[in-house]
């Protein structure tokens, strides 16, 4: 089986490396063959391989096994002074950071010691031919049952930054989401890496308990929003996250969107931002003073202390135009430069205009790469009804509808090529064919569109306006990437070629409205699948998974992811 003889080499290669190799923190100073990686000088290298490398074709083989044991639980936690139930891995909200190197193998064990089931998807990463590892509940696994565990293995065959969350229902934003680090050449030089800054929304109570108001009257408004998962609530305690910065030093922050439906605005004041990558590709290096970040999206920026020695606010500003918050203007983290007190900043914020807006202008990948000519297009017209008295979101009249305990994969492996209509599958047989995907809608409400499996080139974006044959594309090096913006009542098109077998899920990013049935999956290359799976993890899952659900009487409320 092509995967127990992965797993068996692994293991293998895991005790040889496994003194050689430290498990985590960034390995910036490993000897390597070729032009050596230097975040302050060579930032483009990185030995036999290189910022130019195209990464969708070849990738480094490090024979590096970087392993983590996660243990997802209920608990109780005050992030912002407030206490509330939680889900969190290994007692923290953000979870624990996966670090790797580019061309490293990570492998994941996790065990749901929760109520709840789970299952951990990597957001961003391809899995290239290995669907059965991205962690979707009902699309390529069951949930992992309470008592359960699963091991998840992949490879970093790209590089950059990016994280995972439970892909389980609504549970990601009770708590289950962390960041991941893949070291790799940099479109720019920086002095030193502060690592993850994960923007979160929060709430007071447990998502599920706001699910029926979503679906009656709309989201919900959100009591708050963390940054690497603090804040202080209206006076009433918590913290800020704070950083200090030395006179003349450049730093390296890694923007994630994490909230279940906000939109954030960044920005320190008084210092610009040159943005280096968007999700998990480089690009040519430009300025700004604020960035605006999708939900699931991720921003590499790299920012220098070149101001006056004193304290500065860092902000996370909700974008009012599809988003509500209580705190809107007091989600922030403190910069402090050495030798200062730390005490609150006295500065102002830079202009902006709110808005759920893209960053199109500029986005322009630095493995500059064109889109081909459709071979397949598909339109997908977005729209939303309330057949039972509650929200359901549909695309082309059918809102999406997946069962846990029979997930696409498992029908896939059981041989079925047929599946019902709420499972709103797309068949892509063709290799490397390239698939245009036209999503519109007249809806005055932005939704940012993720793809699982792929990164996708960005052909058209456009609020307030209505797709035709007329339409112009834009092929030559658009932006590529895994979540873009739908914009309000507008169309977005996207292009990715079919060359990677699996069953992906295509879905908006706001946590309310995948469990409402904005979703989709491709089964891609449909015969090919079977050989990249192990139908007896995929059985043991399923099969643990069912004895827990019928001794509970568990009842599935909404989509399933
Ligand atoms: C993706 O997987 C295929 C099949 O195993 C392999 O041929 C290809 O080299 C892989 N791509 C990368 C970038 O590793
Ligand atoms: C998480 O907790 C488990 C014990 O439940 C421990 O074995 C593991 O090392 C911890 N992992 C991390 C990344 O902290
Ligand atoms: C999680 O478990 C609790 C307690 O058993 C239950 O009330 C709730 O509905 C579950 N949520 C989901 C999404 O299954
Ligand atoms: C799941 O299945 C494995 C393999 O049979 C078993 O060892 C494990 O105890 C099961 N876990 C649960 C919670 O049923
Ligand atoms: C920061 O910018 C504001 C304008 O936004 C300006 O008035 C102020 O002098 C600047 N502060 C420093 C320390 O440069
Ligand atoms: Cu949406």
């Amino acid at each position: 089986m092509y995967k127990a003889t992965i797993l068996s080499g692994l293991c293998a290669l895991f005790s040889l490396q496994a003194l050689a190799f430290p498990l985590e923190g960034p390995s910036a100073s490993t000897k390597r063959q070729g032009c050596e990686f230097d975040s302050a000088n060579s930032p483009e290298c990185w030995g036999d391989f290189s910022l130019s490398t195209n990464w969708y074709e070849e990738a480094p083989d490090t024979g590096v096994v970087r392993e983590y044991w996660f243990n997802v639980h209920d608990t109780t936690m005050a992030l912002d002074g407030v206490s509330r139930p939680v889900v969190a891995i290994n007692g923290s909200i953000p979870g624990p950071t996966i670090t790797a190197d580019w061309g490293d193998t990570v492998v994941v064990h996790v065990s749901n010691s929760a109520t709840n089931g789970t299952s951990i998807h990597w957001h961003g990463l391809r899995q290239n031919h290995t669907s059965e590892d991205d962690g979707v509940a009902s699309i390529t696994q069951c949930p992992i049952a309470p008592g359960d565990s699963l091991t998840y293995t992949w490879k970093a065959t790209q590089y950059g930054t990016t994280w995972y969350h439970s892909h389980y229902s609504l549970q990601a934003w009770n708590g289950v989401f962390g960041g991941i680090i893949i070291n790799g050449p940099a479109s720019s030089a920086y002095d030193e890496d502060k690592g993850i800054m994960m923007l979160s929304d929060w709430f007071h109570v447990p998502v599920e308990e706001l699910y029926v108001q979503a679906s009656t009257g709309g989201p919900p408004q959100a009591n708050n929003g963390l940054i690497n998962g603090v804040n202080v609530y209206s006076d009433g305690g918590g913290s800020r996250y704070g950083t200090t910065f030395e006179a003349g030093k450049s730093y390296r922050f890694r923007l994630v969107n994490s909230a279940i439906d906000t939109m954030f605005r960044f920005m320190i004041d008084n210092h610009t931002l040159t943005v280096i990558s968007s999700d998990l590709v480089p690009i040519t290096p430009y300025e700004t003073t604020t960035i605006n970040v999708g939900i699931g999206q991720r921003y590499d920026v790299v920012v220098t202390a070149n101001q006056d020695a004193k304290n500065y606010w860092m902000r996370s500003i909700p974008q009012t135009s599809c988003s509500s918050n209580e705190m809107t203007l007091d989600i922030k983290g403190i910069i402090t430069y050495d030798g200062v007190d730390v005490a609150d900043p006295d500065t102002s914020m830079w202009d902006y205009v709110d808005s759920c807006d893209d960053e199109t202008l500029n986005l322009a990948p630095f493995l500059s790469l064109d889109a081909g000519n459709s071979d397949t297009e598909n339109i997908f017209d977005i729209g939303l009804s309330a057949p039972n008295g509650l929200f359901v979101w549909t695309i082309n009249d059918n809102a999406f509808l997946s069962d846990w305990g029979s997930p696409t994969l498992k029908q896939v492996l059981d041989g079925s090529s047929d599946f019902e209509t709420e499972q709103q599958v797309v068949q892509l047989n063709e290799q490397n064919d390239w698939v245009y995907f036209i999503i519109e809608s007249q809806i005055g409400l932005a939704h940012p569109v993720h793809l699982h499996g792929h990164d996708f080139f960005v052909l058209a974006q456009e609020a307030a306006s209505t797709y035709s044959d007329s339409t112009p594309l834009n092929l030559v090096n658009p932006p590529r990437r895994d979540v873009a913006m739908l914009p309000a009542a507008g169309f977005l098109v996207i292009a990715f070629q079919s060359d990677n077998p699996g069953v992906w899920l295509m879905h908006c990013h706001i946590g309310w409205h995948t469990a409402q049935g904005f979703a989709l999956q491709l089964v891609e290359r449909l015969s090919e699948i079977s050989a990249t799976a192990n139908t007896d993890v995929v059985d043991q899952t399923c099969s643990n998974w069912s004895d827990y659900a019928v001794t509970s009487g568990l009842v599935q409320e909404d989509s399933g992811v």
